[in-house]
């Protein structure tokens, strides 16, 4: 049983390592959305909410996403008593429209007070199987085909089991022929963020000479019948991402024929229960699934890399090690792959399977609000 008191909602500002772009923006620093969580019965949790500073990925922003958690989110949960953390995405749901990454960064957060709460690892609390899983990196828009290869190469070197390539137009067959070229027997991706049309469907057909494992979301963000057409004139699976706001929006890019893999990202689709459904959808329809990214603080990471290690997550995830985003992370210990191109998933005590650094929160905090029950 859940019933949450407090919730302490802060923003930080992370700098990137290096500035990360895609078809359609650049972000050079994270401001990242952290939630504190705390249940009745003493639990406590973090969160991480992942909207970004602007809304080129999905509508959402940091700063509409502070204001929903804030007026909308909080006054649903605060107080209220849920049965189990599954039951809180439905509510939210029943309550208002939209606002997904702000009612995930709350549903998340009452898994991870739950995971505590019942003195087990997250991960074994939602069912995951695997004990490491196999990372994947996302290499943001380079300057050439060459300075691509070199980056890809180094990642395979480092252990990475899977480069994907962002594009767009202009910056697509030429660049990831040249991966190719240096790395003939690697896993290879490309995603578009929504960059392509109709009309570009002969240069993404290109790109199925070059055996890549799959395209993400190459036509528009909120799109499926398209994606179904394109789908038709492409040999590579097409894996959805952005399109995928929920689980009928999963059912119906299966109906349509929209796509054959989804990239699971569960602020996008309101949290971890929806993220379970369209997992165990999948896997009864047969289609693959991974974790994708939202170049998450170690908090967020680490309901990733719980959610990763459920049994249909078959493919390699976005969920790279701290130090290809951060000098230094805020979680310790810092989120690491081995040799092997593998990640653990804590299973060694209750929660989200790391602690917080306190003093380094504190010190890159540019907001904070504190809501509580109503006396
Ligand atoms: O489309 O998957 C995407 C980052 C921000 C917004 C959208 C995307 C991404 C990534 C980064 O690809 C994945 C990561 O976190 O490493
Ligand atoms: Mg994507």
């Amino acid at each position: 049983m859940i019933r949450l008191d407090q919730i302490i909602l802060r923003e930080i500002r992370l700098p990137l390592r290096e500035p990360f772009r895609i078809s359609s923006g650049v972000v050079h620093e994270r401001r990242i959305g952290l939630l504190e969580l705390y249940d009745a019965s003493g639990a406590v949790s973090w969160s991480e909410c992942v909207a970004g500073e602007w809304p080129n990925y999905s509508s959402e922003t940091i700063d509409t996403a502070w204001l929903a958690i804030e007026a909308y989110v909080t006054p649903r949960v605060l107080g209220v008593r849920f049965d189990a953390p599954g039951d809180v995405h439905a509510a939210l749901e029943a309550d208002f429209r939209g606002h997904q990454m702000a009612k995930a960064a709350v549903e998340m957060g009452v898994w991870g007070v739950a995971a505590t709460q019942a003195g087990v690892p997250l991960a074994r609390l939602i069912g995951g199987v695997r004990e490491r899983i196999a990372v994947g990196i996302s290499l943001g828009i380079q300057a050439s085909p060459k300075a691509l290869a070199d980056r890809a190469s180094a990642a395979i070197a480092e252990g990475y089991h899977k480069v994907k390539i962002k594009i767009e137009p202009g910056r697509d067959v030429e660049f990831v022929r040249a991966v190719r070229e240096a790395l003939p027997s690697a896993e290879l991706m490309a995603d578009a963020n929504n960059a392509y049309t109709l009309d570009n469907a002969a240069t993404l057909a290109e790109l199925d000479a070059l055996n890549l494992m799959m395209i993400e979301q190459p036509l528009a963000h909120d799109d499926l019948v398209r994606h179904a057409e394109l789908q038709r004139r492409l040999r590579t699976a097409i894996c959805l991402d952005e399109s995928i706001t929920s689980l009928a929006r999963a059912q119906d890019m299966v109906t349509l024929g929209a796509g054959r893999i989804i990239n699971i990202k569960p602020g996008r689709v309101g949290g971890f229960a929806p993220s379970l459904a369209i997992h165990d959808y999948c896997e009864q329809q047969g289609i693959p699934v991974w974790c994708g990214g939202m170049l998450e603080s170690g908090i967020g990471r680490a309901y990733n890399v719980a959610l990763a290690s459920l049994p249909n997550f078959t493919l390699p995830g976005d969920v790279s090690p701290s130090r290809r985003y951060w000098e230094q992370d805020i979680v310790t210990p810092e989120w690491a792959m081995a040799p092997d191109g593998t990640m653990g998933v804590p299973l060694d005590r209750p929660g989200i399977g790391v602690e917080v650094d306190m003093a380094r929160v504190d010190a890159l905090t540019v907001r904070r609000a504190v809501m509580r029950v109503p006396a």
